[in-house]
This record gives structure tokens, sequence and C-alpha cells, in this order.
């Protein structure tokens, strides 16, 4: 990694339907993420966390798309704050590095990092989270960041949820084990690239990685690549909020992520998710998730 990383911690559970994941960029940073950062890249700025208030201060009920979309006037006002900070590390030419928090940051990341270029994204997740207000069972945003970021649906009246410019064709999500039924409908209809465990089953990690990491490099100045940690398996990654059997194994996910940093395509924006230290045993999917970074950054094993 050649240039500064800046960490941006965003402790904020307004997406998710359970607490404790505004917790995890404590846990994260407790596990050690400066000493991993450093080990790759000798330039690590932390910039500690946004101000969030607490959710149990606000009113759920005040507006008329909040059973469809829970604490979305919360989310546009953290996502509106991360996209102007993300922006200013990528005008700096620094790596943002965004520790969440639940998965609706990545609609904050996405929109700054696309302000000045043009950015694939590559979704590390169990969940395709692409619901958006009229498809989504739970009214929670950590399951529509993807469809805010593409202005799907009712977020096409949203420009503050969009990452500009960015095309579904630009878009690859790779490991889903779970989706709701019309979200994997959406998925189908969309020109998104999609990959399920079952291709990496039959395929192969580094092929379906590779794959993914192409579709979402063409004709894309960086890539965003997010990192929810639901996409490991439970046994791996305990402390998430929303475990799903059958994930991805540790090995493969450090393949994954030495894939991205091995990319030519630079990675403009990284963010790790969804590490909820209330559910987590020892600290340890923070710890994971510090160990994954720095793959992510380029540490090799030889
Ligand atoms: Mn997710």
């Amino acid at each position: 990694m050649d240039r500064p990383v800046r960490i941006l911690g965003v402790p904020t559970d307004y997406g998710a339907n359970r607490r404790g994941v505004d917790m995890g960029p404590s846990a994260i940073r407790y596990a050690g993420l400066a000493d991993a950062v450093e080990r790759v890249c000798g330039d690590c700025l932390d910039e500690g966390d946004m101000s969030v208030v607490r959710a149990e201060s606000t009113d759920p009920d005040r507006a008329p798309l909040d059973d469809r979309a829970k604490f979305l006037a919360e989310v546009e006002d953290v996502s509106g704050r991360l996209a102007d900070d993300v922006a200013a590390a990528c005008t700096a030419d620094a790596l943002p590095l965004v520790l969440g928090g639940d998965h609706s940051v990545a609609i904050g990341t996405m929109a700054g990092a696309a302000r000045d270029a043009d950015i694939g994204v590559v979704w590390f997740d169990a969940h395709g989270d692409f619901n958006t207000p009229s498809t989504t069972p739970s009214g929670n945003v950590h399951g529509m960041p993807l469809a805010a970021a593409l202005g799907r649906d009712e977020f096409a009246e949203m420009p503050w949820a969009q990452a500009a410019g960015l095309a579904p064709e630009r878009v690859a999500i790779v490991g889903l084990r779970n989706l709701d039924p019309a979200e994997r409908e959406a998925i189908h209809d969309s020109p998104v690239t999609a990959y399920s465990i079952s291709d990496i089953d039959d395929r192969g990690i580094v092929a379906v990685v590779e794959e993914a990491l192409s579709a979402a490099s063409e004709g894309a100045e960086g890539l965003h690549v997010s990192l929810d940690l639901d996409w490991l398996d439970p046994d791996e990654a305990p402390g998430v909020g929303t475990p799903e059997r059958g994930g991805v194994t540790y090995r493969e996910a450090h393949a994954a992520l030495e894939r991205v940093a091995a990319m030519e395509t630079p990675t403009r924006s990284l963010e790790v998710v969804e590490v909820n230290p209330i559910l987590d045993r020892h600290n340890r999917t923070a710890e994971l998730a510090c160990e994954l970074v720095a793959s992510a950054l380029g540490e090799t094993v030889l």
C-alpha cells in the first residue's frame, strides 16, 4: 500500500435490527487495527469516530417512510457527513478505511468515494443488501445500501443516498447465501454481477473473486471494497448481527482480500462492517476484521 490510510469510525446501528454493532469501531481498534495497518502501510492516521446520536434518543415513528426504512433521517445525516470525510481523504490521495457500524454506513462511503471518480464496487456479504423501502421485509436500512447507491425505487428521489455515476455493471456481489424473495428477483433483473456461495463451492474462491474484480474494475478509476463480516462462517465470525451458516472459510476470506490487494485497479475506499462485540467471543470477530484489512492492503505470507 503506497498511500496513507485514514481510519474513520462510524459507531452507528441505525440500519440494524439489533444493538451492539455501534460498538464495532471500538472493538476493532482494541483488536489491534492500527498495528495491522502499520505492518503494511507506514502512514496510518486514526481520525477517530464521527459523532452519532444514540438511537434511544430518537423517535423511530416520525417520518412517513419510516416503517419501510427505519431511522432514514439519521442514516441520511450520518451518510452525508461520512461522504464528506471519505471524499476529503480521497482528495488528499489517502485511502479511507471506514469502520462500521452496520452496513448502512456504506451509503456514505460510496457517495464520498464516487464524488470525484468513477468507482466500481466489490461487495463481500452473505446478503444482497439490494432491498428498497418497497421490497424490504424488515425496514432495516442495512439491507439496502447497494440499492441506495444505485438509486433504485424510492432511492431515485434521494440524491444523498446515491453513488454518483455508479453503473450496476460495475457492482459485483460475492458469496451470497441468503436473499429475500423480492431482492433475489431484483438482483436477477439487474445488470449487477452476483455470485452465490455455491459458485464458490463449484469454481473456487480465487476464480470467482478474480472475475468479480474484473467486472467491477471495467472502466473504473478505483474500487470500493466492502466487507461485511457475516460473509464468513459464524464459526470464524460469531460476532455479527445476522449470522448465516455455511459462509466462507478463514482461508477463503484471506485469499479473496489478497486478490483485492493484487489488483491493478487501486482500492479507493475500504470498509469493514457489522462487527458486533456483544455477540462475539473474546473479540474474535474484530481480530479477524483486522487481519483481513491487512490482507486487503497487501500483507502476504511470504
Ligand atoms: Mn451487508
